[in-house]
């Protein structure tokens, strides 16, 4: 038999997909691209779900053992109405992240509008009332994870801004003393040697502490004759500095392959949004796949990070 291209580090759930449309109880497009945490014992996906308009509004889903998924009844965070937050949310809110944090789960998502894509962030701490706290970026800037800790007594954040109109992809961080004000910003990442990220790159997981640094990974696209490529990799960044890459893969370590990532809306996509480290070491990934289901894939920690090392860091910053 012939030897599967992707590199076998991330491995596919055989069940995948996970949860589709038809998961959902009530009438929709799609259902992508999920925040996930443990919460009460129980695992809790906050999935991004796509309405017949092409508006997105997130739903939270709800396993005992991190696979078979219930999907609530009711959506749980809507486009804002309220009068600060409606404008750049009209179109809809997307891709959340769930980051624990003293104590309370906050959860950053993409405000899409007519302006452009920001950074929201919110907070809860119960899964039942979500209170707003910022939209923390100005415009054409996302894809927003914040880390688990305070950094230097400040909370810190990596987000993608667009970068020269558009024409630029990086990840850069930030920095702020309440979660409203953000600042201190510097890039953290310029598009990898490689190539397969030089088309746009965005953190996807929200930070990961382990002993070698923050464990984030990251997507990168890559735009061909045939439409873009959504693929992942990972890095390390330093734990008191993380503006410093440690190590980082400067391939990709998981893309589409199978069917379910390869044909939907938006084909050849994996796209995760979703990471629970458990107690074995065994990272549980969710991630969207074709901007169309969502689907299940697990990594050894230690394989991760060695992974990460694998090429000496080559990284410089533009
Ligand atoms: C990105 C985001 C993701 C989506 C991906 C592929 O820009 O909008 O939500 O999965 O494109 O369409």
């Amino acid at each position: 038999m012939r030897k599967k291209i992707d590199m076998d580090i991330i491995k596919r759930h055989p069940l995948n997909p996970i949860i589709t449309r038809h998961d959902v109880p009530y009438p929709c497009n799609t259902v992508f691209n999920a925040a996930a945490c443990k919460y009460n014992g129980e695992y809790l996906l906050l999935l991004r779900i796509e309405d017949f308009e092409g508006k997105s509004h997130l739903t939270l889903a709800r396993s005992h053992d991190g696979l078979d998924f219930k999907v609530d009844e009711k959506p749980w965070i809507l486009p804002s109405t309220d009068p600060y937050f409606e404008p750049y949310e009209r179109r809809g809110v997307e891709d959340p992240r769930i980051t624990p944090l003293e104590g309370k789960y906050y959860i950053t998502y993409t405000a899409y509008g007519p302006y452009g894509v920001r950074v929201g962030i919110g907070v809860t701490e119960d899964f039942k009332k979500f209170e707003r706290i910022s939209l923390a970026t100005d415009v054409d800037n996302k894809d927003g994870v914040l880390f688990p800790e305070k950094i230097n007594g400040k909370y810190a954040m990596i987000t993608r801004p667009a970068g020269r109109g558009g024409k630029m992809n990086l990840m850069w961080i930030t920095y702020s003393p309440d979660l409203i004000h953000w600042g201190e910003s510097r890039v953290l990442m310029f598009f990898s040697p490689g190539g397969w990220s030089t088309f746009k790159m965005g953190a996807s997981t929200p930070p990961i502490k382990t002993e070698n640094g923050w464990l984030v990974l990251f997507h990168g696209v890559r735009e061909t004759g045939g439409g873009v490529i959504y693929r992942v990799g990972a890095m390390l960044l330093n734990l008191e500095a993380p503006h410093i890459i440690e190590a980082y893969t400067p391939f990709y370590i998981f893309g589409p392959s199978e069917e379910y990532e390869r044909v939907g809306d938006v084909p050849n996509v994996v796209f995760p949004c979703g990471i629970i480290l458990e107690e074995n070491n065994e990272l549980k990934i969710y991630y969207g796949a074709a901007d169309t289901c969502i689907a299940l894939a697990t990594a050894n920690l230690e394989d991760i990070l060695k992974v990460c090392y694998k090429v000496p860091r080559t990284l410089k910053k533009p």
